[in-house]
């Protein structure tokens, strides 16, 4: 027997900081998983999720072969088959789906299940090739991006040990408890400093018992606050005018914008006080390394990129960005440092094909073109004839869930899933195909929550018959008689070829550095001496006549018939829909509830534990009542990604969703949702 030794891996989950770790391992079995301690930034602490790891990889009930349905849609019987009846299968059918009807009624559906830059991105160089629709992968935060992309362009976000010079922290809408494990130890610490930490919530996440303050508000209103608080730090002259001056564009103009924005304005808004508000503002404007720690729940909304905008006025005034601990956390992007376009070939695409927003599958699955609103405007000319998910489980993860299924059914659809888990997705699927774990194979990390890369290798082999993203697609590319050199690469070989590619942040290493990360070390990237503002104009844009509103303005959430707006939220326990084939973790985390203000309950006859149905124009889902005064009268909140066959109803918060889009970034609208509730 091979001798147990433990070997660095990374986690391949789509979480803020691809934390490093260590397994333990004889080859073929991976015994304990913990934490790296050499790791730069995650220092060997992990998520209680990824402490057993291992019972993920040996789940009895991975999924070991490719499979084919032999039942009705959605009925769960399949029987096993050869990868080369599984290929020639898939191949053959989308033959025949082109010649009938064009390589675009093919989609491929894919997120972050895996977050590794090579097994994320290689679907795009196949798909592309293939001349497949396009998918606009905007679920999670494109909103948010495009708010910074509007004032602060791509500057860059400070790395969670900063939080060390950091003298006054606002946590904006993040439950840093799930989601930001090293932000949140960071903040701990700096806590024992003495350094004021402020919460900004829709509810009480647990990080509220860490806050010295929180400031609870109806979903959606944060502009109105965060305008407020730079109406106030102009008119107490806390601006930087020097770091203004020289750093901003159209600030008079934005200046001059502030004066309606009072604090007692706001209070009318979001129901906080305007001394509180003043005195938040104050402090913040005063701090001389004020850090604000964002969460991309804010910009899930219709009115989330205009909202991104606003709160970053902020440190745009105060020059926060050029304080060592001071500016912002959320807007990191190092998969940059790699040559992205080697893993998703943007040149393989023969002519523009269209683009389905993957926050619309439902109607698309239906065949219905739909607007930004998800409106129906037409039919999908081709219609979608077949479907191929990887990295994504849509069926429960996405908006308008209702329609999801709906689609899913059609016994015309030719649905493909690679996965580890039966997933609700992959009980609709014609075929399964088996996929491995991030033990298994080769990959790249590119977090989003700092700047650390790192290399990684199979800690085992695959069992069974699971294999890559990958090298799936490089068995789909020669089956389809693809002929370019990029679908001859190994695994390993293509790992490396992207890892040794020149990039200039790279070679800010050393040699040792590089040699260290080409190793499998994760290793720092080096940021430039000078602060960078990293917009077109290397300035930051207050004012911005190219864009439908040239000022950062307060745009009021939507008025809607129901009257609770809901809002779904991270679970500590799972990961989106990942995690749940753990009932260790799934037991912890308790059945599919919904949080509702005891003024809410009472009006509605609702105690705590009763079931409870929550309606609106999409659906009708039946949920277990929270009774609790952690939210707000009037919000309501749904934590965590449930399994249909876990739910009351076959439906979970999901159907509840619109296919709205948002403001900019055609990203999901998912915490801008309302509701009626009653006891059943
Ligand atoms: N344990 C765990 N970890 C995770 C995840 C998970 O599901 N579980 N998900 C992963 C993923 S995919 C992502 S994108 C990241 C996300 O991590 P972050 O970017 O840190 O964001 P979230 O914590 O998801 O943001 C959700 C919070 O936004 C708040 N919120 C919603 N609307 C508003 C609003 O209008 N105003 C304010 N002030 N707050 C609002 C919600 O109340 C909720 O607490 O976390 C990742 N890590
Ligand atoms: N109600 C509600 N809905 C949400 C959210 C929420 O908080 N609440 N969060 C939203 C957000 S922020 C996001 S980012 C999305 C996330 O949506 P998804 O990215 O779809 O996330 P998961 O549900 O985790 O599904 C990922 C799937 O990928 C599979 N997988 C993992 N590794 C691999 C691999 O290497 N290869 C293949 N082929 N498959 C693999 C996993 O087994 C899992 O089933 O969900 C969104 N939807
Ligand atoms: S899930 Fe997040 S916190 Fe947990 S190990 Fe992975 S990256 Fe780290
Ligand atoms: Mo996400």
């Amino acid at each position: 027997m091979t001798e147990k030794n433990w070997k660095k891996s990374a986690c391949p989950y789509d979480c803020p900081d691809s934390c490093g770790l260590l397994m333990e391992t004889d080859g073929e079995t991976v015994f304990q998983v913990k934490g790296d301690p050499k790791h730069p930034v995650t220092h060997g602490f992990i998520c209680g999720k990824m402490q057993h790891y291992e019972q993920t990889i040996h789940h009895p009930d991975r999924i070991m072969t490719p499979m084919k349905s032999v039942g009705k849609k959605g009925s769960r019987q399949f029987e096993p088959i050869t990868w080369t009846q599984a290929i020639d299968e898939i191949t053959g059918q989308w033959k025949k789906i082109i010649n009938e009807y064009g390589s675009e009624a093919i989609l491929p559906y894919s997120y972050a299940g895996n977050l590794h830059l090579i097994q994320n991105k290689c679907g795009e160089a196949f798909f592309n090739r293939l001349g497949a629709s396009r998918l606009e992968r905007t679920i999670c935060s494109k909103a948010k991006s495009a708010g910074f992309s509007q004032i602060i362009g791509s500057t860059g976000g400070i790395n969670p040990d900063d939080i060390s010079h950091s003298d006054y922290i606002i946590i904006w809408g993040s439950n840093i408890h799930a989601t930001q494990l090293h932000v949140h130890a960071q903040i701990v610490q700096a806590k024992k400093r003495g350094v004021p930490v402020i919460l900004i919530e829709t509810y009480k996440t647990p990080a509220a018992s860490l806050c010295d303050q929180v400031l609870l508000l109806p979903p959606g209103t944060d502009g109105a606050l965060a305008l407020s608080m730079a109406n106030v730090i102009k008119k107490e002259h806390l601006a930087n005018m020097k770091f203004v001056k020289k750093h901003t564009n159209g600030w008079r103009r934005f200046f001059n914008s502030l004066d309606d924005y009072t604090p007692q304005w706001a209070q009318q808004v979001t129901g906080i006080p305007a001394e509180v508000i003043r005195q938040t503002a104050i402090a913040y404007g005063r701090a001389k390394s004020p850090l604000i720690v964002f969460g991309s729940g804010l910009s899930r909304h219709k009115n989330g990129a205009m909202t991104t905008r606003c709160i970053c006025t902020l440190p745009s005034m105060t020059g926060a960005f050029f304080k060592k601990g001071g500016g912002i956390i959320g807007n990191i992007s190092t998969s940059s440092v790699f040559d992205t376009a080697m893993v998703q070939r943007p040149d393989f695409l023969s002519k523009n094909t269209r683009a389905i927003n993957m926050n619309q599958i439902g109607s698309a699955l239906l065949g219905d073109a739909v607007n930004e609103k998800g409106e129906v405007i037409g039919k999908l000319n081709p219609p979608i004839k077949s479907l191929y998910v990887y990295n994504s489980n849509p069926a429960d993860i996405a908006p308008a869930q209702k329609k999801i299924i709906k689609g899913l059914m059609r016994e015309d659809l030719f649905t493909v899933v690679h996965e580890r888990f039966m997933t609700d997705t992959a009980a609709y699927a014609d075929i399964i195909l088996p996929a491995d774990t991030s033990a298994e194979h080769y990959g790249i990390t590119t977090p989003y929550g700092s700047y650390c890369v790192s290399v990684t290798s199979p800690v085992i082999k695959p069992p069974g018959q699971c294999k890559s993203n990958w090298d799936t697609f490089c068995l789909l590319a020669h089956a389809m008689g693809f002929e370019e050199e990029h679908f001859n690469y190994s695994n390993e070989a293509f790992v490396r070829a992207v890892a040794e590619k020149e990039n200039a942040v790279r070679e800010m290493w050393t040699p040792e550095e590089k040699a260290a990360f080409m190793g499998g070390a994760a290793v720092m990237l080096k940021k430039p001496a000078v602060p960078e503002i990293k917009t077109a104009s290397g300035r930051i844009e207050f004012y911005d006549p190219s864009l439908p509103n040239p000022l950062p303005v307060y745009i009021p959430p939507q008025q809607s018939p129901y009257p609770l707006h809901l809002i779904v939220a991270p679970s500590l326990y799972t990961l989106n829909s990942t995690f749940t084939e753990r009932k260790d973790l799934t037991d912890k985390r308790g059945r599919s509830v919904l949080k509702i203000n005891s003024h809410d309950a009472y009006q509605r006859g609702i105690a705590d534990g009763n079931i409870i149905e929550a309606d609106n124009d999409l659906a009708s889902v039946q949920f277990f009542a929270e009774v609790t005064d952690d939210v707000l009268p009037g919000t309501v909140v749904a934590e965590g990604v449930f399994g249909i066959e876990e739910s009351l109803t076959e439906l979970t918060v999901n159907a509840l969703l619109s296919e709205h889009l948002t403001d900019a970034g055609r990203a999901a609208t998912l915490c801008d949702n309302y509701v009626e509730i009653r006891k059943i």
